[in-house]
């Protein structure tokens, strides 16, 4: 399957590479965030927004999930440059209205890129394609409703799919689960499943929770902190001023990553004044550039090296009350971990021996460490078995309930964790399903549903007939971006709750709906029952109220709840057992079902009114336990795996540029790596270069080859990238996300978790034929 470069109006042939910055992070970003703000949205919209970001009574920034601080006293501006971006991306004053969708047929908004799609402004009326239609043309609120009921009634549960992205709040996706099961099916897949859900498979199972498992003060409080597999500099800058708080304390921080991020190695915090005229803090005391795909190898060579260094100073190393006391299958962790090949080692890690020991002895002298990490470590084929290695690690020095140590899947989107709480999941746990028909007098369906890569599946099988996005960019997003558009371009119906234009919107099913919605920093006061606000849920289980206080661009913008309610009214009818216009009318209405229905919200309409909000139960963290099958935490045995690519070829990985967020395209300047103006690259090690017989700027096709279970091998092919020279570890390359999802075969995915394989393609170039 081939997939050429779209028409472009980025000129790619403008591109410019400089060094990637070893200078400090941070600086200019307050500079940028407001020159962003300014263009899109005017000095009024910009500072009342900014002012109100992540404050009590304000809205939670919309950027990423890292925590406010609840004990400190929060900065004024407790925002970041992206974040910064991100608000000024939905606050933005140009508007998407029906002129816009008369002047643009389909064929045309089909060869736009995500970066032209995004910057149209915010959708202000609903729309609709009917089969045949070229265009998408208005249709009021009501007969949108009817035509998306209709759509559902007329087909059986099993075909309808209804996906959600991370910025939807709790309110919203407690009532988008609902309607799901309402209508009969656990088709729920999500954002999450494309981005930690291999982390939720690792660590249910041996901690008993899916979530971190420390606080932002555990953060400052760690003698050592592992940032692996992330780029907190693009992805979570607020992260970087608690690894200098860390580091202020006397922590110590170790980074793991192909890419020297520069976020990560050199940081100046621009809300500290010292550190504006200051040289900037290091961050990372130690820097492995490991190779991707090889940190199963590098943790269990420290497992080995722990329990080396315990035998050599017995007592002093692993922590053997706690295992004794609260563990089990530690002996056959120790059997696994006795011996270590060290070529072997270096092969799938490219690091040396003695690095890997000093990292060893900075982890045996450590009494608090704290393991972060992202999606490095989330979607490759071994995915799994690489966190269930950190957990052992972890477990072996004890460093769960106590301060200053444990857990840190460093979770994406700003609310993917409360909507995964709300019961956003393909396999509900029974409890949850039993608690809904409890509270609503329903009967919730018991069969699992499609996951994400399920979703895509069955829409190249043709087993979907109606597909509704709560936010998101599904077509962009997943894996296999050929087969899925033509299978979407088939389903019967797609309804797409968004707040701007996306690539989805244009490779829609027969029918089609695009239902506007207010955004985070939009007021929502038209309701019976005045202003309403809504919560989230941070990286660290901290859950608070977020409240938009900006005029809408448009008076014809319906809530996401009103929209939900509206949809359930019409699918499910006016008597059904749920009271859907209750909740719409007051989200406390909402709040109280919750209260009701998921553990941990007792009395949530009370406490979500607390300044700070409140913190989830978390056994690991609040009492060192855990809620296992067994009520243990459990080592774990891997073999060892890793990316090996076959001669000629390299190992692909897709991210972030410092300019964009996930599919939504902000600018074209990757600062902090040195590219702008252009983004269909790939990074590739000046040495590699060479021997493939490339040279750096070369425009060649890519091409991914995959090898299923049983043999078979499948190419991709997407065309006219550009190489780029750069100090990423040997074998490996790198490209922006979501140009490369093309080259990602469907089947090629993380055991157990089915997160696609995002950063694990196997690659060869050739090159571009003009
Ligand atoms: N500004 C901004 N903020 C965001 C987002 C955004 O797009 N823009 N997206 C949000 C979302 S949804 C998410 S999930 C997070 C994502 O946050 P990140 O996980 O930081 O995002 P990526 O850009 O995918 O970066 C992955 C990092 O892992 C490294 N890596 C790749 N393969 C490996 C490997 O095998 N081993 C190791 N050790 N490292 C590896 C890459 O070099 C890169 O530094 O950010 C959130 N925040
Ligand atoms: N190759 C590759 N692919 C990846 C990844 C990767 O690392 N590499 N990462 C994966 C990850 S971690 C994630 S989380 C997914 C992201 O997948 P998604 O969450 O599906 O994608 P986004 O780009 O975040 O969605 C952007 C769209 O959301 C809509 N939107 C924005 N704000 C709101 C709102 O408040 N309400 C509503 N209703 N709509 C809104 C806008 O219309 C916008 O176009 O992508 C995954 N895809
Ligand atoms: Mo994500």
């Amino acid at each position: 399957m081939t997939r050429p470069a779209p028409a472009e109006d980025i000129n790619e042939d403008d591109l410019e590479v400089r060094a990637p910055k070893k200078g400090a992070a941070g600086v200019k970003a307050v500079t940028v965030a407001l020159d962003r703000g300014l263009a899109q949205a005017g000095v009024a919209r910009t500072v009342r927004s900014m002012l109100r970001v992540n404050q009590h009574n304000g809205f939670d920034c919309p950027g990423c999930a890292w925590p406010e601080s609840i004990t400190g006293k929060r900065s004024r501006a407790e925002f970041c440059e992206n974040g910064a971006k991100a608000i000024a991306e939905e606050n933005t004053t140009r508007t998407v209205t029906p002129e816009f969708w008369a002047a643009h047929s389909i064929a045309e908004l089909e060869t736009r890129t995500d970066h032209w799609l995004g910057n149209q402004g915010r959708i202000t009326e609903p729309v609709v394609i009917r089969p045949g239609d070229t265009h998408y043309s208005p249709i009021s609120w009501a007969d949108a409703f009817d035509l998306a009921a209709g759509h559902i009634r007329a087909t059986t549960p099993d075909r309808c799919v209804f996906y959600t992205s991370g910025r939807t709040a709790n309110e919203t996706a407690f009532m988008f689960q609902l309607f799901a099961r309402s209508v009969g099916t656990n088709n729920l897949p999500d954002c999450s499943n494309m981005c930690h859900e291999s982390s939720g498979s690792a660590m249910n199972p041996t901690i008993g929770i899916g979530k971190g498992t420390v606080s932002l003060e555990d953060i400052h409080d760690a003698e050592l902190v592992f940032v692996v597999g992330q780029n907190p500099g693009t992805n979570h800058p607020r992260m970087l001023s608690a690894l200098k708080d860390c580091k202020n304390n006397g922590g110590k921080v170790v980074g793991v990553n192909p890419l020297p991020e520069a976020g990560l190695m050199n940081f100046k915090d621009p809300q500290s004044l010292t550190g504006v005229v200051g040289h900037g803090t290091t961050i990372a005391d130690e820097y492995l550039q490991i190779k991707v795909g090889g940190d199963l190898a590098l943790f269990q060579a420290l497992g080995h090296l722990l329990l080396e260094a315990e035998k050599e100073n017995p007592g002093t190393v692993v922590d053997h009350a706690f295992i004794q006391a609260q563990t089990e299958g530690f002996e056959a962790y120790v059997t696994a971990r006795s011996t270590v090949d060290w070529a072997e080692t270096k092969k799938a890690t490219g690091l040396g021996r003695d690095e890997i020991t000093r990292i060893a002895g900075m982890m045996a002298a450590s009494k608090a460490t704290i393991i972060c990490w992202a999606l490095g470590l989330t979607q490759q084929p071994h995915s799994v078995d690489t966190l269930r290695e950190i957990i052992n690690l972890l477990l072996l020095q004890g460093n769960f309930g106590k301060r200053g140590a444990g857990a840190c899947p460093v979770r994406g989107h700003s609310n993917v964790q409360g909507d995964r709480t709300m019961g956003i999941w393909e396999k509900p746990k029974e409890a949850l399903l039993a608690a809904l028909d409890q509270e609503f007098g329903i009967s919730t369906p018991r069969e699992h549903g499609y996951d994400s890569t399920e979703a895509l599946q069955a829409f190249e099988q043709d087993q979907v007939d109606v597909f509704v996005a709560m936010g998101g960019n599904f077509a962009a997003a997943n894996s296999d971006t050929g087969p899925l558009e033509a299978g979407m371009k088939r389903a019967g119906l797609t309804v797409h709750i968004s707040t701007k234009p996306n690539r989805s919107h244009a490779v829609h099913g027969r029918t089609s709906l695009i239902l506007p919605t207010l955004g985070r920093t939009d007021t929502d006061d038209k309701h019976p029952g005045g202003r309403q606000f809504l919560s989230v849920e941070d990286s660290m289980s901290v859950v608070h109220s977020t409240q938009g206080r900006l005029q809408p661009v448009s008076g014809h913008l319906l809530s996401e709840p009103v929209i939900i309610a509206r949809l359930a009214q019409a699918t499910l009818g006016d008597d059904h057992a749920v009271n859907w216009r209750a909740m719409a009318e007051d989200y406390d209405v909402i709040r109280d079902h919750i209260s009701r229905v998921i553990p941990g919200f007792e009395d949530f309409n009370a406490r979500i009114r607390n300044k700070n909000g409140f913190v989830l139960p978390n056994p690991p963290r609040d009492t060192r336990t855990f809620a296992t099958a067994t009520g243990k935490a459990g080592f774990t045995v891997s073999p060892l795996e890793y990316l090996a690519p076959p001669a000629g070829h390299l190992i692909l990985q897709t991210i972030r540029s410092h300019d964009q967020y996930n599919t939504t395209i902000y600018g074209l300047d990757d600062r902090y790596r040195g590219i702008s103006e252009g983004r269909r690259v790939i990074l590739v090690h000046e040495d590699d270069l060479q021997d493939l017989g490339f040279k750096d700027r070369d425009l060649v096709d890519v091409i991914s080859t995959f090898r299923g279970a049983d043999g078979h091998s499948s190419e991709r092919r997407a065309d006219k990238f550009r190489l780029v020279a750069y100090p990423t570890a040997k074998g490996c390359a790198a490209a922006y996300f979501p140009e490369a999802n093309a080259l990602v075969h469907r089947e090629l995915v993380a055991r157990e978790s089915n997160t696609p394989g995002f950063k694990a393609m196997t690659i060869r170039f050739v090159p571009h034929a003009a």
